[in-house]
């Protein structure tokens, strides 16, 4: 399957529902009113894009009314555009250093953080890199059991200790067996943390620390792990997190089992920081690397 197609699908709910909103307003009233403006931008904001890109979106329609007339405005066309150009400053490619690159994988608990790692592992492997896999949550015992399975199924090295073992120490002995190995990534799954427990967070910190000690650079990308059928409650954890430990990009998860879709594009607008993965199902090839111009054509796409 295209990448376009994988987008359209796991989009579909998102949208079903943006393109009904759109749908039901210009439909019902295809002479541009203020009420209608109104109308629709209470359907954009509905959709989760976020007040910036709405209002982007608002003001090009009001423009091609003006210049236009007050029919045939192609509004679908102008939002599918003003959603690109919110997105489209993002580099989405995995960081490559020569060597080995150390990656962190962060978040809240049930963002998809395990299965992500080992999603990641099963990209780098298809295209001919080696990958190694860092079972840092040790905090629950069935974490490490989860990501072992992954790592049978994927043939991909698991590196883990024994349950409440430091996650620092089992860091330092995943890099040790990844630069053994000649392995190109070391993906660190980390256990889950609300990111307004400071203590917790410090811990994330002291991670990091040993991570760079051991190797130093390390870690070369730390990704935040969202999980997109929270909405715009992800945006306080990014901004937490960032605060936190640095955070070199973002993995939108879930994304087919919901319509708020449109939360990526309100994400990438406030905070600035890349999208680089977006998942669009449970299996090991549903983490795409985000294209902004696929994804905004796959939101409008019929
Ligand atoms: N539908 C769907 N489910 C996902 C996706 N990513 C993760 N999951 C599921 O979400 C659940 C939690 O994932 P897990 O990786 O264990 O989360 P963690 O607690 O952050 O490590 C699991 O059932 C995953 O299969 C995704 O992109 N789409
Ligand atoms: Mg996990």
């Amino acid at each position: 399957m295209g990448l376009f197609q994988k987008f359209k699908e796991g989009l579909q709910k998102t949208h079903n529902k943006l393109v009904h909103e759109i749908k039901r307003v210009v439909t019902g009233s295809p002479k541009l009113t203020g009420a209608t403006l109104e109308e629709l931008e209470a359907a954009l904001i509905a959709a989760d894009l976020g007040m910036a890109t709405t209002s982007q979106i608002i003001s090009a329609v009001k423009k091609a009314y003006e210049t236009q007339g007050s029919t045939g405005v192609d509004v679908f066309g102008i939002a599918k555009r003003e959603i690109e150009i919110s997105l489209s400053n993002t580099a989405t490619a995995l960081r490559r250093e020569p060597g080995l690159t150390v990656v962190s994988i962060v978040g809240v608990n049930g963002t998809g953080k395990t299965t992500t790692a080992a999603k990641l592992a099963h990209s780098v492997q298809s295209q001919g890199q080696t990958a190694v896999l860092g079972a840092c949550d040790t905090f629950r015992a069935a974490a490490v059991e989860q990501l072992k399975l992954w790592g049978d199924r994927l043939k991909v090295p698991v590196i883990a200790g024994a349950h409440g073992a430091d996650p620092a120490a089992i860091a330092h002995d995943a890099i040790t067996a990844a630069l053994a190995r000649n392995a190109q990534y070391l993906f660190i799954d980390t256990a889950g943390r609300l990111h307004t427990k400071q203590n917790l967070m410090q811990e994330l910190q002291k991670l990091h620390r040993v991570i760079g000690k051991k190797l130093p650079g390390a870690p070369h990308e730390v990704l935040l792990v969202l999980d997109a059928t929270t909405g715009m409650n992800a945006l306080n954890q990014a901004r937490e997190f960032h605060k936190a430990v640095p955070l070199s990009g973002l993995v939108v998860t879930k994304l087919d089992g919901t319509s708020k879709g449109g939360m990526v594009v309100a994400i990438q607008k406030e905070l600035g920081l890349p999208i680089k993965f977006i998942g669009l199902g449970e299996k090991a090839d549903d983490l795409q690397p985000f294209d902004a111009k696929q994804f905004a054509e796959a939101l409008f796409a019929d």
